[in-house]
């Protein structure tokens, strides 16, 4: 398993040299000022991976190219912003990044509502809050019929709670639904986002499945000539918001996603956080079961709560058995249908100490990061001695 770290680009406060410090083996990072639907000129990319390798690193995984909704939902624009899509693969794949993650959530990527949970003691994390999510589809955004896809409990508890949020509270949960979280595709106003998410309207998860497998069909000859994995990062959270489909949450959607398109170039980030936030999600059984399709993994844990809610706690301390999970993948990593190494990457850390108030990027700070990485690879390293 290597260890790799994800790198935002020139304008991260976490440097590089921070980076190679941290014991970070390789990168994780893409050309984040292009847009989704904008190839990435091959000079671009290349110049990236050697300001990278400049630092002692290398690039080992890009994630993600992005693409706009117009892909998800077939619609007008999605030939081109394929074509184009396809030739940033291409463009990657030349210049030696071979494994490339991407997601397929429609309107909004990944999703929290507070970015500044408290933890007794322990720093700063993120949370999903479900009571505080209804509250925003219900009553803020007034989504038609958001009330019927909830229990009548829980947006009575979400009337309530609303009630009793300042201004300025409710202003900050619109901003951390809608605006977008870094490394995500696109950020919203409010106004444009209830447009948004009614174009999905009458698309189904069974519609959006074909869409993907339509994407895939067109990008696979692509990534199979370049030597490119592709990985699919999960729905975060694995459940449907806003009424949108959700085509890539449970074992259910990775057995059609596999069946469905069969090459090997069909793979999958195992984000961890993201899978294990349902409790239906067996990840240790998952890790063995996709072992050949696996080929980026986030590690992170999670601490929920009955209602969807749920924090991100830390690496070895959640509801998930991380040991049992890096256990499985590093047994998974010798499947014999497989030749690549799996590239890991301690997925969001605490805000901690000092770095509390500084400017990193919601989820990737220095010091919960450099905790989380340091507790997994004790992990790693202990699994391989004790299975020597
Ligand atoms: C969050 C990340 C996501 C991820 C994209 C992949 O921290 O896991 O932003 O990069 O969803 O396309």
């Amino acid at each position: 398993m290597r260890q790799t770290w994800r790198w935002f680009g020139a304008n991260d406060p976490i440097s590089l040299e921070n980076i190679r410090q941290a014991g970070s083996q390789g990168i994780v990072s893409a050309l984040h000022g292009y847009a989704p639907g904008k190839v990435w000129p091959k000079a671009a990319i290349l110049q990236h991976k050697q300001q990278i390798e400049a630092a002692g690193l290398t690039w080992d995984v890009c994630e993600s190219i992005w693409m706009s909704d117009e892909i998800k939902l077939k619609g007008a624009a999605a030939v081109e912003e394929v074509a184009a899509w396809k030739e940033t693969l291409q463009n990657l794949g030349e210049a030696g990044v071979k494994t490339v993650c991407y997601n397929f959530m429609p309107v909004v990527d990944w999703t929290r509502t507070d970015l500044n949970h408290k933890l007794d003691g322990q720093g700063i994390a993120l949370r999903f809050d479900m009571v505080d999510f209804v509250a925003y589809d219900v009553f803020i955004l007034q989504r038609d019929k958001a009330a019927q896809d909830y229990d009548v409990g829980i947006v009575a508890l979400a009337e309530q709670r609303l009630q009793g949020k300042t201004a300025d509270e409710i202003a900050s949960l619109e901003k951390n639904i809608v605006a977008g979280l870094p490394g995500g595709a696109e950020s919203h106003g409010s106004g444009e986002f209830a447009k948004r998410v009614a174009r999905f309207d009458d698309v189904s998860n069974d519609d959006m499945r074909n869409n993907l497998v339509s994407f895939l069909e067109a990008v696979i000859p692509t990534a199979e000539q370049q030597g490119i994995s592709l990985a699919i990062h999960p729905d975060d959270p694995p459940f449907p918001l806003f009424g949108l489909p959700r085509i890539v949450s449970t074992e259910n959607d990775l057995d059609f996603l596999f069946d469905a398109v069969s090459s090997p170039a069909n793979g999958l980030t195992f984000c961890v956080g993201s899978f294990g936030s349902r409790a239906d999600n067996d990840l240790v059984n998952m890790a063995g079961k996709y072992a050949d399709r696996i080929h980026f993994t986030h590690l992170r844990n999670v601490s929920r709560d009955d209602d969807g809610s749920f924090y991100e706690a830390e690496h070895l301390n959640g509801d998930l058995d991380m040991i049992g999970i890096v256990q499985a993948l590093l047994k998974a990593e010798k499947n014999e249908a497989r030749s690549n190494e799996i590239f890991m990457r301690p997925d969001h850390g605490h805000l901690l100490a000092f770095e509390e108030g500084s400017t990193v990027n919601p989820g990737y700070s220095y010091l919960g990061r450099l905790k989380g990485m340091a507790e997994l690879r004790g992990v790693v390293k202990a699994v391989e001695h004790l299975a020597a």
